[in-house]
């Protein structure tokens, strides 16, 4: 199938990336997104999101005349979905954006068109909620218009390069479906591109997140247990990971962003007979800052008027998104207990609302009875001992995320605890 134009909805970490990629490789591109302050920031030549590149990009697409940004959708030779799907207080699904895009779509749909879902959704969701929207247009899924679900599965941070590198599982509700979903990504991906059925492309989808969560949760309880027998986790991590066959992840604070710890909670809502082991982690995870918190306070003891500078809000290193981040909701459980908290996020220096936001690393770490290191941001892990040393006259750091090592910190001055290391006394 030949693809000259396509519509995407939601211009958010994926869909804008994705939009401009395609227009750069020829395509005409209507970028469409609700959020009115969204579609004002790009029509003004900026982008409302941090990633590596990603100005520049969507700078070259639009200056190339084939991209460009509207509130609705408009017909197209293919739409494709790429609305966030985050889960409501209970951990079910929250699909609405998905169905307002749909039902968005449905007033220019044609004979011929494709229809991609790329929005993480739980399975059946393009056979159950999608095809049965789509089909208020009059006409058939699979024999008047094609659909499909192909999963994105960029990283944070390095997106560009993923999206056009990384394999594309794309599903459709038929092979031709998956053939016309093929050729339309074929336009820019350059990694393999696997056809599969929708379903099993949804599945495959949460199983990789899940596969990484339950990962991250085994590290983090081998955290726990390591600090309870007297060892250096990162010491007896690195020595497993000798091992032919052994691929221990970190342990850190717990595990945020709009991925990893979201889609688990899927799986679980479909099958909570049958996904155990999946809860169980995603529960392991989730309580990791009640582990540092009880940290600090170990370090400091009763928290009360104690003054804390906290590295780092966003959920992972070198990225803005401070999306389920469990450096932000140790701000607060910290807060809770009576220490005054000062926050320095170097890649949203506004910080978020409830926490007191340090303009500049040195702001944060004035006064400061200890120092939280909570995100390994290239910045923070290139610290030296003596270049801290010169910033601050605290000499209690925490680190959560084991970026500091070694004996200069102690040779400094510094008193360094570490997640995942019981202090021999
Ligand atoms: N984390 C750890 N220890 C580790 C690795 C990560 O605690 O060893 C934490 C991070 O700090 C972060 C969280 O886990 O809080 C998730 O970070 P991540 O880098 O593992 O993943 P995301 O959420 O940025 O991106 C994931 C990726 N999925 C997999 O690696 C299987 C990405 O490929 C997906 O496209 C993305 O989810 C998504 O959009 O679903």
């Amino acid at each position: 199938m030949k693809f000259d134009k396509i519509c995407i909805l939601g211009l958010g970490y994926i869909g804008l990336p994705t939009a401009s990629v395609f227009a750069t490789h020829g395509l005409k591109v209507v970028g469409v997104d609700v959020n009115p302050r969204v579609i004002e920031i790009l029509q003004a030549g900026e982008i409302h999101i941090h990633e590596p590149g990603l100005g520049q990009a969507v700078r070259q697409a639009v200056e190339s005349g084939n991209l460009s940004v509207a509130s609705v959708p408009e017909a197209a030779d293919a739409f494709l979905i790429a609305v966030p799907t985050p889960f409501h207080d209970d951990k079910r699904a929250d699909m609405r954006a998905v169905t307002s895009a749909a039902e968005a779509i449905v007033p220019h749909l044609r004979p011929g068109n494709l229809v991609v879902l790329e929005s993480t959704s739980p399975p059946r969701t393009t056979v159950d909620l999608l095809v049965p929207i789509l089909e208020r247009s009059g006409l058939k899924a699979g024999a008047d218009f094609h659909v499909a679900y192909s999963p994105e599965r960029v990283l944070p941070g390095q997106i560009l390069r993923e999206l056009i590198e990384n394999a594309r599982v794309i599903g459709g509700i038929t092979p031709q479906s998956a053939q016309a979903g093929r050729d339309l990504y074929a336009t820019f991906v350059k990694g393999e591109i696997i056809q599969t059925d929708a379903t099993t492309a949804e599945m495959v989808k949460l199983m990789e997140n899940t596969y990484r969560d339950i990962n991250i949760a085994i590290a983090n309880e081998f955290s726990r247990l390591a600090d309870r027998f007297g060892v250096d986790i990162w010491e007896a991590i690195s020595l497993a990971n000798r091992h032919p066959r052994v691929k221990i992840l970190n342990p850190g604070p717990g595990v945020g962003g709009h991925c990893i710890s979201v889609d688990p909670w899927f799986l679980v809502e479909a099958a909570p007979d049958l996904a155990k082991l999946i809860r169980q982690a995603r529960q392991v995870n989730d309580s990791q800052p009640h582990f540092v918190v009880d940290l600090v306070r170990e370090t400091l003891g009763d928290l009360r008027g104690k003054r804390i500078a906290a590295l780092g809000l966003a959920f992972k290193p070198d990225v803005d998104d401070l999306r389920e981040s469990p450096a932000a909701e140790i701000v607060h459980m910290l807060q809770k207990e009576g220490a005054a908290v000062k926050a320095f996020e170097p890649f949203k220096p506004e910080g978020l609302p409830g926490i007191e936001a340090a303009p500049t690393l040195e702001d944060a770490l004035a006064g400061a009875d200890l120092v939280l290191l909570m995100v390994s941001h290239t910045q923070f892990r290139a610290l030296t001992p003596a270049q801290l040393a010169a910033l601050t006259s605290c000499r209690l750091l925490v680190d959560t995320v084991g970026a500091w090592s070694g004996p200069a910190w102690a040779a400094a001055g510094f008193d360094l605890r570490k997640l995942g290391v019981r202090k021999q006394i």
